[in-house]
């Protein structure tokens, strides 16, 4: 009998906020892999959308309340997650935010404000939930984190975000040389941009896709399902020997120069 390959495993999923959530889309492969899947919401505002989605693993699905700017939510939910499974082997954060005004101008003009908002909500609570998970993680576990090419090079407009996701990916390497003793493993998947809620807000979201279709070496976009998979193979055994790393999943326009 073939058993599967996240068999046994916990999950904890930060970042659902409808099924176009690329952390729908991960928890989704990871559960068709086998884990048993505790969620996170951000507030009321989304509480009904996230409950519904995970009762499509079973009405018994955990989810819980939890923003990542509140260190008593943090508290709480994994308060939760302890009386409910005791244990967590996979830990996704797929969480970002900026105020939408540092996403429109100059990166000269970002207001103090909006930079600590950005890295508060988009790299510290790396560090944070990953803090929190640790004491569960006794048979080591694999933490993945969702990043962006703006991290590592100039992306009109994504401005606070690229720096913000910078500190993010550099986040992943700190934790990974804490955290590879206790065999837990720390990476980020650094997408192709997907039409999500997060992106819908940014005007000319679509051009970038187009662009992406014309020069990507696959002359196409990454879809929920490819980034599901990468998912998979960072919290599997497959990739044992893989940490501190960013995964590129964007149809490889990474690598080209021109
Ligand atoms: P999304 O809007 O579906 O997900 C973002 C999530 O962040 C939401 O669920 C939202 O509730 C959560 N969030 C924001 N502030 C929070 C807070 N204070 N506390 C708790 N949760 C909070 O959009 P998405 O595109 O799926 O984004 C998920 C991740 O993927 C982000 O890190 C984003 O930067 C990254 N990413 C997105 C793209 C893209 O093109 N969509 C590309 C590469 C990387
Ligand atoms: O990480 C992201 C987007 C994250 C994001 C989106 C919003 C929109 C609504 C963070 N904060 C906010 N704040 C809001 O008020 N991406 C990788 C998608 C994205 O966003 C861009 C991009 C790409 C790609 C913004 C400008 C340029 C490119």
């Amino acid at each position: 009998m073939s058993q599967k390959t996240l068999e046994g495993k916990v999950g904890l999923v930060f970042g659902v906020a409808n099924k176009r959530s690329i952390a729908w889309g991960i928890a989704k492969a990871w559960a068709d892999a086998g884990a048993r899947l505790i969620f996170n919401y951000q507030g009321e505002r989304l509480k009904e959308n996230v409950e519904e989605l995970a009762a499509t693993f079973g009405s018994e699905t955990p989810v819980a309340a939890c923003d990542v700017t509140r260190d008593e939510d943090i508290g709480k939910f994994f308060e939760f997650v302890r009386e409910k499974t005791g244990r967590v082997d996979l830990l996704l954060h797929s969480v970002a935010f900026a105020p939408k005004e540092a996403l429109e101008g100059n990166f000269l003009d970002t207001s103090r404000e909006a930079f600590r908002i950005a890295h508060d909500i988009s790299a510290y609570s790396l560090v944070a939930v990953s803090r929190a998970a640790v004491p569960l993680m006794n048979a080591g576990g694999s933490i993945v984190t969702m990043s962006y090419y703006g991290a590592a090079k100039v992306v009109p407009h994504y401005n606070v975000m690229g720096v913000a996701k910078a500190a993010l990916e550099a986040s992943v390497r700190y934790l990974a040389y804490d955290l590879g003793p206790k065999k837990i493993r720390v990476n980020a998947i650094s997408a192709g941009p997907v039409n999500t809620l997060a992106a819908r807000g940014i005007s000319g979201f679509s051009a970038m896709l187009s662009h992406y279709e014309a020069h990507a070496p696959l002359k196409r976009n990454i879809t929920l399902e490819e980034l599901g998979a990468t998912g998979v193979f960072l919290a599997s055994d497959g990739a044992a020997g893989i940490t501190g790393q960013i995964l590129y999943a964007d149809s490889g326009y990474s690598v080209m120069g021109m």
